[in-house]
């Protein structure tokens, strides 16, 4: 389960090319339409004010509202962009932005908003997603995430039921009104802030992965960190296991299953049954409205101010999108462990203790 996607911010549309897919998923364009909300720029007040319809269109692979097996194509045509004052921007290097790295690389870029480089391109991500999805739940396979902190904030209390209720995936329901003030007070001030978000994949066979080159965490780690602005990813305890002792990380097993989830359901490469757990920390957007030092195309001092329409905190909208990562890695580990050994794997009981929140 190969996706490619391509196109830029500014451009006539963006889209994705899916490959190896299998056949007889039933798909139509309405099924997109949930979870690219879920992700969209301007549902809030919180996020950049780009309205995109962000309208499927179906192009290839599916008949009669099934997957062929066939390489499947969707597009979204750009609806919203606005490039007005794009010749002083593409002359110019945002701190911490891709702009210079594009730069170097290249020598030439599309400096019409974010072009190749902007989180408008995830949007593709959570669209082929959508049918990884859709296959991995008649597996029983159920892949949600949260937000796990916004700035210096962490929620108080978990409940997976107050998610959806708010515009920041915040699992902490009593906490919201403290996060609408804080965001006010952000963006009012111009600058921005980083956050995390953590995903969670329940029921995820024990077998999934492979032993040193393909590893199940490698591949998660690679797909995670490849969604823009991601900083660090974390399996399980992560970066915590630094300062744990074995007896205190180690998840002890019994007949009825494990104990404990500190491996985050991976060991040595290989899903081990648990609950999947990862993590990812996303930086502050770069797009700021208070002046940073840079340089431009020419290598001059230069002082750089970015108008136009941004997102205060990149994470806010992140949830979706790493599920989708997480999601399109599991579609394709467990075609890869069917090809390989037969069937999907069987999911391993988990004692309740040891179920993921
Ligand atoms: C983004 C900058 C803004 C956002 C965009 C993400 O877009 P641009 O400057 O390219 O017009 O609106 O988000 C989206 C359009 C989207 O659909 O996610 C950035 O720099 O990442």
């Amino acid at each position: 389960f190969a996706v490619t996607t391509f196109g830029e911010s500014h451009g006539p549309a963006i889209g994705c090319v899916i490959d190896g897919c299998p056949p007889g998923i039933d798909i139509h364009e309405d099924d997109f339409r949930a979870d690219l909300d879920r992700r969209a720029t301007g549902k809030s007040r919180h996020t950049s004010q780009r309205h995109e319809e962000d309208a499927i269109e179906i192009l290839s692979g599916v008949f009669e509202g099934k997957t062929t097996g066939t390489p499947i194509a969707l597009l979204v045509r750009n609806t919203d962009q606005r490039s007005r004052d794009y010749a002083k921007i593409a002359e110019q290097f945002r701190p911490a932005h891709a702009d210079y790295t594009y730069w170097k690389k290249y020598g030439i870029r599309d400096p019409r908003g974010g072009g190749r480089s902007s989180a408008r391109e995830t949007t593709m991500r959570v669209a082929a997603a959508v049918i990884a999805k859709k296959w991995l739940a008649q597996r029983g396979i159920v892949v949600r995430g949260h937000l796990s902190q916004l700035g210096e904030h962490v929620p108080a209390a978990f409940d997976w039921g107050a998610v959806e209720d708010n515009p920041f995936f915040w699992p902490d329901a009593a906490m919201v009104p403290t996060l609408e003030t804080y965001m006010d007070a952000l963006r009012k001030s111009g600058d921005s802030v980083g956050a995390r978000v953590r995903v969670v994949a329940h029921n995820v066979p024990a077998g999934w992965g492979e032993p040193i080159y393909g590893k199940l965490d490698g591949d998660l780690a690679a797909a995670l960190m490849s969604i823009n602005a991601v900083k660090g990813v974390e399996i399980g305890d992560g970066f915590a296991a630094a300062g744990q002792r074995g007896t205190e990380h180690r998840d002890e097993m019994t007949p009825q299953g494990f104990l404990s989830n500190h491996a985050g359901g991976i060991l040595g490469g290989i899903s081990t049954g648990q609950d999947l757990v990862c993590s990812i920390a996303l930086k502050p957007t770069s797009s700021l409205r208070l002046p940073g030092r840079s340089v431009d195309v020419h290598g001059n001092a230069i002082e750089v101010v970015t108008t136009g329409r941004h997102d205060p905190c990149v994470g806010i909208r992140a949830t979706p999108i790493a599920e989708a990562m997480v999601a399109l890695v599991l579609i394709d580990h467990a075609l890869r462990h069917r090809a390989q050994c037969g069937d999907v794997g069987e999911v391993v009981p988990t004692i309740p203790s040891a179920v993921s929140t």
